[in-house]
């Protein structure tokens, strides 16, 4: 049911349903993700947890076939969700990364100057429109729907980060080093190809720039999706198969 970061590859525990039992206190010296493998905003807490080195057990969870229990650590049965071992639970992606970069020594990854941080902050807010448009695009396509309108608006939403690139001049949206705004971006970008939708990057070079860029950060290669198996879930997931969660699982 769980698995340790020394062990196993972290996210390669089996999805609890209905039905299962709650898994019990949060060991000493570890803390808890509730996740699921194929989760945009767990990813981006699971980028943190690997990126700072973090000691930390998996616990996911079945979207379709939700745990009766687990709506104790969520109150709407969401992830991702933090439970240390002194019962605290953390919810919210960028709130989880931004007490995971607080609780934890090690490199920092937001930056300490208030005025970056917030600049970091400000970014995401431009960004907030592209996980849903990312998602209704996905829908869409595999729905067998006309896709152009939303793929036009995910288009200007990626022109808008193209400009800050531009005029930064700089790989990374923090600067020349990845920080934290760059994981709380990334889990999207990875998606667009699996997604069907990578064409949307066609006319933003500095964006592309910065996805292969990702693409050679240790962080990101340790937690990328093999993109056969992440086919393999979302045509499960949408045949409303709740057996999608384990896909690719023995
Ligand atoms: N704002 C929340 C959104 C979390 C969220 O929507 N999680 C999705 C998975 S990516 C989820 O739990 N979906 C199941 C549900 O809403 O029932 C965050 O950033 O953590």
């Amino acid at each position: 049911m769980l698995r340790h970061l020394e062990t196993l590859p972290e996210d390669a525990a089996k999805a609890l349903g209905k039905g299962s039992q709650p898994p019990g206190p949060v060991p000493e010296g570890l803390i808890r993700i509730y996740s699921m493998r194929f989760c945009p905003c767990s990813h981006r807490t699971r980028l943190v947890l690997q990126a700072k080195g973090i000691r930390h057990e998996v616990v996911n969870i079945n979207l379709k076939n939700k745990p009766e229990w687990y709506y104790t650590k969520h109150p709407f049965g969401q992830i991702p969700v933090l439970e240390t071992s002194q019962c605290q639970l953390i919810y919210g992606s960028v709130i989880t990364c931004e007490y995971l970069d607080d609780a934890y020594p090690g490199r920092k990854l937001f930056p300490y100057d208030p005025y970056q941080r917030a600049w970091q902050k400000m970014l995401l807010e431009l960004f907030h429109k592209v996980p849903q448009l990312t998602k209704n695009c996905l829908v869409a396509l595999r729905c067998g729907r006309e896709c152009t309108g939303l793929k036009a608006a995910l288009r200007q939403e990626f022109c808008n980060l193209e400009e800050i690139l531009e005029y930064q001049n700089t790989t990374f949206f923090g600067g020349a080093c990845i920080s934290m705004i760059d994981y709380l971006l990334w889990p999207w970008f990875e998606r667009l190809d699996v997604y069907g939708i990578a064409d949307c990057l066609s006319h933003t070079p500095a964006l592309r720039l910065w996805v292969s860029a990702m693409k050679r950060d240790p962080t990101v290669c340790a937690l990328l999706t093999d993109k056969c198996v992440f086919h393999g879930f979302l045509n499960l997931y949408f045949q409303d198969n709740p057996d999608a969660f384990d896909f690719g699982l023995d």
